[in-house]
């Protein structure tokens, strides 16, 4: 599969006011030196790693072919530093070193050499150094996200070896976990999964909210959505949330659409890319915002854009009721390939309809409101009508009237099917072979099931899913979980996977909303 979301011929509307509004809230960000907790070799052959002899690290040093992995005990999104001396006869050419950062501890047996995925290998991150003069302080230049910091001998010479010394990185981040409102809990696994998540956000908590620091390291619509309100129970950094709104409302092609993701280096720009759900998820967004902060004169002043995606998705809706943006626009809802997205498309446009009424009604516009009531209306029935199946008793979507769970989840968060009804509809799909396959899906899936009163149920899916990413290893929470494919990656391999993904870390919130944990910001 390869994906292409790019639109021709865009023309990029700046709003100068707006982007200055952003700027101006571009936060100062905490540093903290790390060092490792542990330093381990292995040979390459075996997937096992032992403590280095005390000769070899300190007198003999490492030579060509030798592996040394640094564990720093937690994923961070890091600088990464280091002294490297040699040992033995004078230096008689450059130490070649190659080192790899690793989110998880597959990733140190992984060999990528030969990723040929549609996204650039660029985002694999590895380096290859010549060191022409020992001793010598390597500061890297990039960020990285990693655990482990893993460095291979390409080549010394015959006359010397080399030994690292004063090895540590520098964490960075816009929040430090530990001001992270508590969640109340005795339940060790819950308590376990909300320490992973709130330190997933944390990782994408920089001068944006970034989807996830080893890639695509930028703001993304849809994942600042979760991103947002998980952040309102946990580091309430309201102004982070305010600089993106700004960013996004700032940076519209001309038509007034909202991208996807915009970058913020060297001056704030918007990618090409449109995704229809995303730009519509600027409507609940900005609501959301506005009842975690009641910062009313922004959300007066951005909600003519956020109700202009509404405009523009309307204009997609045909005769039937249905909207129908294919060859025009596209969807996300998920990485699953095989998903049909027509039935979840609609949903979410009857769901930002919602939100656009409690828009209007925030900005005292009775007249736009009741124009949302009455489309919502509409599409809602028009949604019963083409994508309920009787027979089956579930909503289908597209020509091969497909069955999914998204189809179903989005339905119930659009309050096309309440309470009981909700809750046995969830349970006819729950076989479903048309697998929901990352973690954003999978939030989406938790809340339909709080929304049709099933909390133990969605307690048990938090534990299963996410719970398993623990179990397999996470310190942060992944990009994509398929715990029936291990090695799924919608990009052609694993090894561009991203294993620190903000749009994962929701348990935060839901668990606070579950626990009581008040919002305000
Ligand atoms: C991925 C990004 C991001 C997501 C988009 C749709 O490449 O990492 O998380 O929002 O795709």
């Amino acid at each position: 599969m390869s994906v292409n979301w790019t639109m021709k011929q865009t023309k990029m509307l700046k709003n100068e006011n707006y982007i200055r509004k952003a700027q101006a809230l571009i936060p100062n960000l905490y540093y903290r030196k790390e060092t490792p907790v542990s330093c381990l070799e292995y040979d390459g052959a075996e997937k096992n790693l032992t403590v280095p002899g005390q000769n070899k690290e300190k007198q003999e040093g490492y030579g060509k072919g030798d592996r040394i992995v640094f564990d720093f005990g937690e994923n961070h999104a890091a600088y990464f530093q280091f002294t490297c001396r040699s040992v033995g006869s004078p230096q008689d050419a450059p130490a070649f070193l190659h080192i790899k950062f690793c989110e998880l501890e597959k990733e140190i047996w992984e060999d990528c050499s030969d990723y040929n995925g549609w996204i650039s290998k660029a985002w694999l991150q590895e380096e290859w150094l010549h060191i022409d003069e020992t001793p010598s302080q390597i500061n890297m230049a990039r960020r990285y996200a990693f655990r482990y910091a893993v460095i291979t001998v390409l080549d010394t010479s015959r006359k010397f070896h080399v030994i690292f010394e004063d090895v540590e990185r520098t964490a960075v981040s816009a929040v430090r976990t530990e001001d992270a409102v508590p969640l109340p809990t005795d339940d060790p696994l819950l308590k376990q999964i909300d320490e992973v998540s709130v330190r997933t956000l944390a990782n994408c908590m920089q001068t944006v909210f970034e989807d996830g620091p080893k890639r695509d390291r930028r703001l993304w619509l849809g994942d600042l959505r979760l991103q947002a309100l998980t952040n309102y129970r946990t580091f309430q950094n309201r102004d982070l949330v305010k600089r993106c709104l700004y960013l996004f409302a700032g940076l519209q092609n001309q038509d007034g659409m909202i991208p996807a993701c915009v970058f913020e280096r060297p001056e704030p720009h918007m990618d090409d890319t449109f995704l229809l759900d995303y730009a519509l998820f600027f409507i609940p967004l900005l609501v959301e915002y506005y009842e975690h902060t009641s910062d009313f004169d922004t959300v007066a002043e951005l909600a003519p854009h956020a109700l202009h995606q509404l405009e523009l998705a309307m204009q997609y809706v045909n005769s039937e009721g249905i909207i129908c943006a294919e060859g025009e626009y596209h969807c996300f809802i998920d990485w699953n390939e095989k998903l049909d997205k027509q039935c979840s498309m609609q949903a979410v446009l009857i769901y930002c309809l919602e939100s656009a009424r409690k828009l209007c009604l925030l900005i005292r516009d009775p007249k736009q409101e009741a124009v949302c009531t009455d489309r919502k209306e509409q599409l809602l029935a028009a949604a019963r009508r083409t994508f309920w199946d009787s027979r089956q008793q579930v909503f289908v979507s597209g020509q091969a009237r497909q069955v999914s769970p998204a189809s179903q989840v989005w339905m119930i968060l659009a309050g096309a099917v309440q309470g009981q009804e909700a809750a046995e509809l969830l349970d006819r799909v729950s076989d479903c072979p048309i697998l929901m396959v990352t973690p954003y899906m999978h939030h989406f899936y938790v809340q339909a099931l709080l929304l049709s009163g099933e909390r133990q149920k969605a307690i048990r899916h938090l534990k299963g899913y996410w719970g398993g990413m623990i179990q397999a290893g996470a310190d942060t929470f992944w990009e994509l979980y398929n715990p029936e494919n291990p090695e799924e990656s919608p990009y052609g391999s694993a090894c561009i996977n991203s294993y620190c993904h903000a749009w994962s870390c929701t348990p935060a919130w839901l668990l606070r909303e579950m626990h009581g944990v008040s919002n305000s910001v």
